[in-house]
């Protein structure tokens, strides 16, 4: 097949996943096109074969203010589709991506190609449903010809909000775990912990949904009685405050912000405890990634995070804002190395049983064929 995937650069879970999931399509075949504003976080990390990438470019014209990013990736949707002969396009992210693709789409109408359009997440809870972009959302979601959403909680949202009666369907977020697993050695331990401390990691956006506040507080309980340290992955609008928090409460020398990092598995590699207390996940990619790689993972219950994490067999679940149980949590496992390292194990087979990418990538392949059969 020849699949477009129209998906966002930046450094979050919906590029992420648009993006591992075109690398395995390519190596599975088929030929896949990515179409986006910038390189995709993650796809410049090594050459492959089946992929191009077409960057769309935009223009910045005084009399139009406005952003008009979401008609320039319809216009080079057009151009692709016409060039490459796509059978498929799938959008990653409601808005602007599928209805960009749906644009494109009505501007060839003698064109057939199939629209696959992916929830993610925040494009629903979010930005999908602000007043400025409901019903375009909703347009959105009801024309494409296949909806998938990354979890049966963010279906159940999609429908809740939007009223939608077209079938959803959830498919979850996968992992590599060829790439997720702990390494013999860690150069980060050897930087950040050389006495043998334990590792507490955070990776996000750090935008409010996050919580990031959290993270902190949860440390600083723990790493009074534990010796421990606190590595941030990624930035965004609240890591000043997590930093000043992290000062004032103490731990300001033990916990270390080090901005967007390109290997992400090298952290995951070396942490004992991944810290995730969002508001809510509508999935939770990173916390999938750190079961794989067999952290211990102390999240909230918030959204999907119950559908992926097993509450004391391969992590642990409390309730948003509850910092005081997330880190007795904490100093449970870690006060017991033989149930830490046994619930390590279990977390990363059951990531491997329940996510695998290459269980899951086929899923995708099936639905694109359901698709193209249902237009011949
Ligand atoms: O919130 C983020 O971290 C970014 C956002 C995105 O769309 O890029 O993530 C969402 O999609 C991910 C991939 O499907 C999910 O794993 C995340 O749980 C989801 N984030 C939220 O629901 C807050």
């Amino acid at each position: 097949m020849k699949i477009g995937i129209v998906c966002s650069p930046t450094y979050g879970g919906s590029g992420v996943v648009a993006t591992e999931l075109g690398r395995s399509l390519a190596q599975r075949g088929h030929q896949v096109h990515f179409i986006s504003i910038a390189m995709p976080f993650r796809l410049d990390a090594s050459p492959a074969e089946n992929i191009y990438y077409h960057e769309v470019h935009s223009l910045d014209y005084p009399v139009l203010p406005g952003e008009l990013w979401g008609i320039s990736i319809a216009s080079r949707t057009v151009q692709v589709v016409e060039d490459y002969k796509l059978d498929i396009v799938h959008a990653h992210y409601a808005i602007p991506h599928a209805i960009s693709v749906w644009l494109a789409r009505s501007v060839m109408p003698k064109t057939k190609f199939g629209m696959v359009t992916t929830l993610h997440g925040t494009d629903i809870t979010l930005v999908g449903k602000a007043p400025s972009f409901f019903p375009i959302t909703r347009f959105a979601i009801e024309n494409s010809d296949a909806v998938t959403a990354v979890s049966s909680w963010l279906r159940e949202e999609t429908i809740r909000e939007f009223g939608i009666e077209k079938e959803i369907h959830v498919i979850p977020n996968f992992v590599d775990d060829e790439k997720f697993q702990r390494r013999p050695t860690c150069p980060l331990k050897e930087h950040f912990a050389p006495n043998g401390e334990k590792i507490f990691l955070h990776v996000s956006n750090f935008r409010p949904v996050k919580r990031v506040n959290d993270v902190v507080e949860v440390f600083a309980r723990v790493a009074d009685k534990i010796p421990s340290q606190l590595v941030f992955i990624g930035d965004g609008p609240d890591r000043d405050a997590a930093q000043r928090l992290a000062r004032d409460l103490g731990v300001g020398d033990r916990t270390h912000f080090l901005g967007k990092q390109e290997r992400i598995e090298n952290y995951f590699s070396c942490a004992d405890v991944f810290l995730f207390p969002s508001e809510y996940e509508s999935f939770g990619l990173a916390a999938l990634e750190a079961m794989c790689t067999e952290n211990i993972v102390i999240a909230s219950n918030g959204g999907g995070l119950p559908e992926v994490i097993n509450h004391g067999v391969d992590g642990f679940l409390a309730n948003v804002g509850d910092v005081e149980a997330m880190a007795n949590h904490a100093l449970e496992i870690l006060g017991n190395e033989s149930r830490m390292n046994e619930m390590g194990r279990v977390a990363r087979r059951n990531a491997i049983d329940r996510y695998h990418v290459d269980s899951v990538v086929p899923i995708y392949e099936e639905l694109y064929n359901a698709v193209l059969a249902r237009q011949r």
